[in-house]
């Protein structure tokens, strides 16, 4: 395998703030790792695999247009694939792509055509301002801004799925009526993923002892949603996930080669291999480490999965209860 691997960028089509063309931004990760780097892999030959030849030949054919269907919407703005089977009426948009034409790509997704799940509206992002904060229990707080993420850490590339927790709702509402809405059977999909290390972040910030009561890794989106009365989406980690460097957790700025879509996150996403897509905060602003897990509505309201007796009903009620992707038609006329 080439020892240098360059991505060259073509034009960015959904977001005319990014970073196009621009191979400083995304330097390789070719080569041997650099010797102190805060990665403690043991592996000899470490040099990354090159995932290109899986999804550069899909990049043009599956192309995102502005659709008149967002029009009266505030995701005016955000190109979309028409194709895709929008779920919860306009806005806001959940949808997944036609369960053949998933299939038709095989194994990679190309990113048009990879489901989507906004609680809310779509954050109008500018790579050139974005921050990510970290702070709460670490040594060095920092607001890291997306060229730091991109040049100040060791890049790790890999394909990751990503799955809703409410794929194929649609059949467990036929036997049993949940909170949530009807996922058919692609909210899954799977792309290549680039980006820094949440590892190498926490501890470049200095991330205190879990004695010290550092325990969880809380992550916080942009968008203001109505849950909860007014709040982020928002969900954690354990720091014994968020540290392992086996988990390759990544604050991910790269989907298939290209900076990510809107609907996906840009400019910056949590991508937690392995992990149910709830816990992958899309456009992430705030990282907290603390010592409860995250307090978040949606972490605590919406990713609960109960016993087979409680019914929507009995899940409404109970201050205590919920099920998980809980959503109503008021919830998504305020997120609007
Ligand atoms: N900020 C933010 N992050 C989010 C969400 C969201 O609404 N807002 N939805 C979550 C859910 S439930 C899922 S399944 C995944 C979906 O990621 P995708 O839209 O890129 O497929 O994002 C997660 N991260
Ligand atoms: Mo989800």
């Amino acid at each position: 395998m080439a020892a240098s691997v360059e991505y060259k960028l073509s034009p960015h089509p959904w977001a005319s703030n990014a970073p196009s063309s621009n191979l400083d931004f995304f330097p390789s990760t070719g080569g041997k790792r650099r010797s102190g780097s805060e990665t403690d892999s043991d592996d000899e030959d470490n040099i990354p695999p090159d995932w290109r030849s899986l999804y550069h030949p899909r990049l043009e054919v599956e192309p995102a247009v502005k659709d008149p269907r967002d029009e009266a919407t505030s995701d005016a703005w955000v190109r979309r694939h028409p194709a895709l089977v929008r779920l919860t009426g306009k806005h806001p948009f959940n949808s997944e792509p036609p369960l053949p034409r998933l299939m038709s790509h095989g194994f990679i997704t190309p990113a048009p055509l990879h489901y989507v799940r906004n609680h809310g509206a779509v954050p109008k992002a500018d790579w050139s301002t974005w921050t990510v904060e970290v702070t709460g229990l670490v040594k060095r707080p920092a607001r890291l801004t997306m060229e730091q993420l991109v040049t100040g850490f060791e890049a790790v590339e890999l394909p990751v799925t990503l799955v809703c927790a409410g794929n194929r709702r649609k059949e467990q509402n036929m036997v049993q009526q949940t909170v949530g809405f009807n996922w058919g059977a692609a909210g899954v999909s799977t792309s290549v993923w680039r980006g820094a290390r949440l590892r190498d972040v926490l501890r470049r910030c200095g991330i205190m002892p879990s004695k010290g009561g550092a325990l969880n890794v809380c992550f916080e989106g942009a968008e203001d949603l109505p849950g909860g009365g007014g709040s982020k989406y928002g969900t954690s980690i354990t720091r014994q996930w968020a540290l392992d460097p086996s988990r390759d957790i990544m604050l991910a700025y790269m989907q298939n080669g290209e900076p990510l879509l809107p609907d996906h996150g840009f400019p910056v996403r949590a991508i937690i291999p392995g992990c149910i897509g709830g816990r992958m905060v899309k456009w992430v602003k705030r990282i907290i480490v603390t010592t409860a897990e995250s307090d978040n509505y949606y972490h605590y309201k919406d990713n609960r999965v109960l016993p087979s007796h409680v019914d929507a009903e009995l899940a409404n009620a109970d201050e205590g209860l919920s099920t998980h992707e809980s959503y109503t038609e008021e919830r998504s006329k305020q997120s609007g």
